[in-house]
């Protein structure tokens, strides 16, 4: 068997994409409730406040905050051994910064948990996925405010402390690498930007963003933030594990021109390396020094920062997969899209619908070099093919094409292990079909259950295991010998 008898299969959501009931339990309000339902070409709306006539996809999203006892039962039913799932910040401190947690948003945890471990299901919780109560984006600018540290790791000591008995797993920050694109400058750090409310278009672009100095000071704090909770973490319970989560966007030099090959080096460092550096290995890594002096980034840190960084030192290191791309230094080259950035079409490799590439053995190649480059135990949290999946006529989902897509990467997987990664659990993404991330949209489905939702917000909301529901429960059944 190649896979380890402990491994950790499941599969991931998002507190924001899945929970709905945006206000209910004295949830308050998040930056995601703030913005519409959007699509490909169709871009999202954002008022600074709540438009009654318009959509927003979050405000409901597939109501696992009413379904959760039912999806859990079919997470159990595929043989999850984990579920990896999000805290939002806002049902345990709905403005971000009352003195004491929201009773009720604990409670509702707590019996997400307790249904969990009803099936042997280990959760494993992201503290913070792009959805920072409002509140703290609006007072405080998000992250480029210092003060907003405190009040993170505030919820985080808080919400470990209460489930100390029922959580092991702990992911500090979802992604925390978009901070450095235009579009994570919002989602991730918090900031809001005056010209997307002067338009009333929520529209950055997927580029690096253009003010670095402030985005790179905000992301500063969240490596502070992220180090005091790992602490913490293993104050509270010695058992606990704390990952990071980086979207890694794996580059290809799209020829062997070196000066390609150096350009995918760079963009490597400075957005998929980068973070994950300072996570694993406890501080900035020298690369960096060039890029921050040649784009004028002057970090303020305080004393003591740098011990933080050393102290805090996450025990895995987890990332988000779907896709490659190719890094050139000439301009004239077909682009594709991709999740958080694009880059240039590799011709080896065919698209999504929404043009991102689909490359299962760039997964082998990317955690044989992560683990040549920081030994310590690797997880795959979000992994999946987004798809406008339909209901046949016979009432199923036929669903070949995310099979497919699956059993590459899991094979791929297996390769790396065999090539001597070592490789603690994958959880797909997405458990269940969830609200896009990027578009908003309800057609863009990753589950392996169909959610009656549509963009237009109709739906009754019932649940329909897909075929690769049955797939992945015999994946799961054999430990991944039979795919
Ligand atoms: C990641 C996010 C997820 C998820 C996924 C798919 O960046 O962490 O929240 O949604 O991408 O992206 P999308 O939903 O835009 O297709």
């Amino acid at each position: 068997m190649v896979f380890p008898k402990d491994f950790l299969w499941g599969g991931a959501t998002a507190a924001n994409q899945c929970e709905g009931g945006y206000l209910d339990g004295g949830k308050g309000l998040t930056i995601q409730d703030m913005i519409t339902g959007g699509g490909i070409d169709k871009p999202r709306l954002f008022w600074g406040k709540i438009d009654e006539s318009a959509f927003y996809p979050s405000h409901e999203a597939v109501d696992f905050y009413h379904y959760y006892k039912e999806d859990i039962r079919l997470f159990g039913e595929m043989g999850f051994k984990c579920y990896r799932m999000s805290i939002s910040w806002a049902r345990i401190f709905p403005q971000g910064e009352e003195k004491e947690p929201n009773e009720e948003g604990l409670a509702f945890y707590e019996a997400v948990f307790e249904e969990c471990h009803k099936y042997g299901i280990e959760p494993m919780v992201t503290l913070n996925h792009f959805d920072m109560p409002w509140n703290l984006a609006v007072k405080y600018g998000g992250f480029g405010s210092r003060k907003v540290v405190d009040l993170f790791v505030a919820y985080a000591k808080c919400v470990m402390e209460h489930f100390k008995d029922k959580v092991r797993y702990w992911l500090t920050f979802n992604e925390i690498n978009f901070g450095l694109l235009e579009m994570g400058a919002y989602k991730s750090l918090g900031f809001v930007d005056e010209e997307d409310l002067a338009r009333k278009e929520f529209a950055p672009k997927d580029t690096l963003k253009k003010d670095l100095k402030v985005q790179l000071q905000a992301m500063h704090h969240q490596f502070i933030a992220s180090a005091l909770t790992v602490k913490a973490a293993h104050e509270i319970n010695k058992e606990n594990k704390v990952g990071c989560m980086i979207s890694h966007i794996t580059q290809y030099p799209l020829t062997c021109h070196p000066k390609d090959v150096l350009e995918a080096q760079r963009k490597d460092r400075i957005l998929n390396k980068f973070s994950g550096d300072v996570m694993v290995l406890g501080g900035y890594p020298s690369y960096m020094n060039r890029w921050f002096e040649e784009n004028g980034i002057i970090l303020k840190k305080e004393p003591g920062d740098e011990k933080i960084l050393k102290e805090g030192c996450v025990d895995f290191y987890s990332f988000s997969y779907y896709m490659t791309n190719c890094a050139t230094v000439r301009e004239d080259v077909e682009q594709v899209k991709g999740n958080l950035m694009g880059g240039a079409r590799n011709p080896y490799l065919e698209t999504s619908e929404w043009g991102w590439q689909i490359d299962s053995d760039g997964l082998r190649y990317t955690l044989n070099e992560l683990w040549d480059r920081y030994h310590i135990p690797l997880m795959i949290v979000e992994n999946g093919l987004g798809a406008p999946d339909k209901v046949e006529e016979d009432g199923r989902i036929h669903d070949d094409y995310r099979i497919s897509y699956l059993k590459g990467h899991v094979d791929a997987m297996k390769e790396a292990i065999l090539d001597g990664a070592q490789v603690m659990g994958y959880t797909a993404w997405s458990a269940i079909d969830v609200v896009s991330s990027g578009t908003g949209e309800m057609k863009k489905r990753y589950g392996f259950i169909y959610v009656d939702r549509y963009d237009d917000g109709t739906g009754d909301f019932h649940r329909i295991p897909k075929d690769s529901f049955y797939w992945y429960k015999k994946c799961i059944a054999s430990n991944g010998e039979v795919i």
